[in-house]
């Protein structure tokens, strides 16, 4: 495989599977000999996004941050794997700009793979694993993606997987055998 890495960029509600697929795709690649590292949530949530909570202005800020910092990833040859809900179009937008850019050392783009982790609402409230929808629905939370701020679907994602129809393995499948058709891996 060539020298540079590239973003494996997860999108979905919250309870979707995107840290699921997410940790499988990298137990997947590390088990391949591919260097590989997840951004999520735990690790940037609580330390360089600590600052930032859920108003549109600050997701903006969180999906601005995690681009570049994935792309900090992918220009060091290691696999970035995102898993963020990026409600908003314009911000995954402004992630694949940049990736479409390359860096400093190297003018060719790094590559940027939009996963969409489709599954409804109805299906994301029923699995409700921290009890949030349920929290939101009681006005207990706000802001909250589905329930009351938007979700801005991807139109055209390079991959979509359906976490109420396919295992994890099979998702996993799904990705893996895209990025080893685009020769990426
Ligand atoms: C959505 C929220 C909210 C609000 C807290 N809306 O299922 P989780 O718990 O573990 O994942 C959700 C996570 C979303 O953070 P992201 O950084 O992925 O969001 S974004 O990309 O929109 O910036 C959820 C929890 O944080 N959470 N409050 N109001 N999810």
């Amino acid at each position: 495989r060539g020298q540079r890495g590239f973003t494996v960029w997860f999108t979905g509600l919250s309870a979707s599977g995107k840290s699921t697929v997410a940790t499988a795709l990298e137990q997947h690649l590390l088990h391949i000999g591919v260097a590989a590292y997840r951004l999520d949530g735990d690790n940037v949530r609580f330390g360089l996004n600590k600052d930032l909570g859920f108003s549109e202005k600050d997701r903006n800020e969180n999906i601005r941050r995690i681009a570049e910092v994935a792309k900090l990833f992918a220009d060091s040859s290691t696999i970035a794997l995102t898993s963020f809900i990026s409600p908003y179009r314009a911000d995954r937008q402004i992630a694949r700009d940049l990736h479409a850019s390359g860096s400093q050392a190297g003018d060719d783009a790094l590559p940027f793979i939009e996963v969409f982790v489709d599954v409804s609402l109805e299906e994301a409230e029923k699995r409700d694993p921290k009890g949030l929808y349920k929290k939101a629905r009681a006005g207990e939370i706000k802001d909250f993606t589905g329930i009351s701020a938007p979700y801005e679907a991807p139109e055209a994602p390079e991959i979509t997987i359906r976490t109420d129809q396919l295992s994890v393995e099979e998702c996993v499948r799904k990705i893996v055998d895209y990025l080893a058709e685009k020769g990426l891996i």
